[in-house]
């Protein structure tokens, strides 16, 4: 259960592997001594093995964010009838480890000019013979602004199934990018050509018709980054029935972390009109906001749909399905949910 809960606790929130790491498949803490991660390609000295046991000496950063798979949604990207609206592969959770720029310098590690990315590896490894091994490539920039080697999460040690010891973790994107069982960084000129970082975890650069086949390049396509705006009536929930009387409805609504947001809108007339969500602006800018608002319903079935705005002029689209895309990535449309009062 997502709703009325800040952090989403660790026990509820979601997994997703692409691949596995099979000593990984736990709740449990992996061991961080022994655990080693490389520093190779366009740096000074050429390449450097960190030890995990060295992060726990170092001073600790944490962030509260948004851990979300760009996947989240894609039911919608179809009007199918009946998809049930889903919300699954989202948590708002902390995230504590030392900045990889603290390492750096620590080890008096110098970056090429010409780097533009940072790859990193899991140790995970494929589940299938033909599959090539899943890394993604990250700006150097917001690497080196806000990238952290987790080592905690919620207030204890990262659990092997969420990507333990030592997982790259970046608030503001999406959570194919926090790379888990973090073994090797890489500082290069280009993005990596692996089919996870290259074919899937894009979107097209200009719109495609819905259905339309596309092949994906490095040049007409981007990564799966920055998180989009989205909010989600987490209370009630789908298909919920109700009493008659005074409705509290709540939920959550977040962003990249660029910009605050400045309105949560809810309707219960389908768009016809809106009133705005009453929230409080978290500490941090990569967290959720829990907004909730209140009504009457009459009994019937009913539509409550929510939208989020920031002041970077960003805002959900009443119909999500504009940034279509082959993968089914980034779904930012209105949230829209059902239920029935009787
Ligand atoms: N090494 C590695 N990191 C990974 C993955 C993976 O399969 N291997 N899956 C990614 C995906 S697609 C998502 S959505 C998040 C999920 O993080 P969680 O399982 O901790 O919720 O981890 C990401 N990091
Ligand atoms: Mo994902």
């Amino acid at each position: 259960m997502l709703a009325g809960h800040r952090i989403t606790d660790t026990h509820t929130l979601f997994v997703r592997n692409i691949q596995d790491l099979e000593e990984g498949l736990t709740l449990a803490p992996l061991p961080v001594e022994g655990w080693e991660i490389e520093l190779a390609g366009l740096i000074k000295p050429s390449r450097l093995v960190v030890h995990a046991e060295e992060l726990l000496e170092m001073e600790q950063v944490e962030y509260e964010m948004v851990l979300q798979c760009s996947g989240n949604g894609r039911s919608q990207y179809r009007d199918i009838p009946g998809i049930p609206w889903n919300q699954g592969g989202v948590g708002n959770v902390r995230f504590r480890g030392v900045p990889l720029s603290a390492v750096l310098e620590k080890h008096n590690v110098t970056i090429d000019s010409q780097v533009k990315f940072v790859t990193a590896e899991g140790r995970d490894l494929p589940t299938g013979r033909e599959l090539p091994d899943m890394e993604h490539s990250l700006p150097v920039g917001d690497v080196l602004e806000r990238s952290i080697l987790a080592l905690e999460l919620n207030g204890e040690a990262l659990p092997g199934i969420h990507g333990g010891p030592v997982r790259l973790v970046t608030p503001g994107f999406f959570g194919t990018m926090q790379l888990k069982w973090l073994s090797r960084l890489r500082f290069e000129t280009s993005e990596s050509t692996c089919f996870y970082h290259a074919t899937e975890y894009r979107v097209p650069l200009s719109p495609v018709k819905a259905g339309e086949r596309f092949r994906f390049t490095l040049e007409n396509s981007r990564p799966t980054w920055d998180i989009r705006l989205m909010s989600y009536i987490l209370d009630p929930e789908q298909g919920a029935t109700l009493g008659t009387g005074e409705v509290t409805v709540s939920g959550v609504a977040y962003n990249d972390g660029k910009a605050r947001l400045e309105s949560v809108l809810v309707s219960f007339d389908e768009g016809r009109s809106w009133q705005s969500a009453e929230f409080e602006t978290p500490e941090s800018p990569f967290a959720w906001y829990q907004w909730t608002t209140r009504t009457t319903l009459e009994p019937g079935v009913h539509q409550i749909w929510s939208r989020a705005l920031d002041y970077l002029g960003r805002s959900q689209p009443l119909d999500g399905s504009v940034y279509w895309n082959p993968n089914g990535y980034e779904w930012t449309g209105v949230y829209k949910t059902e239920v029935t009062v009787s």
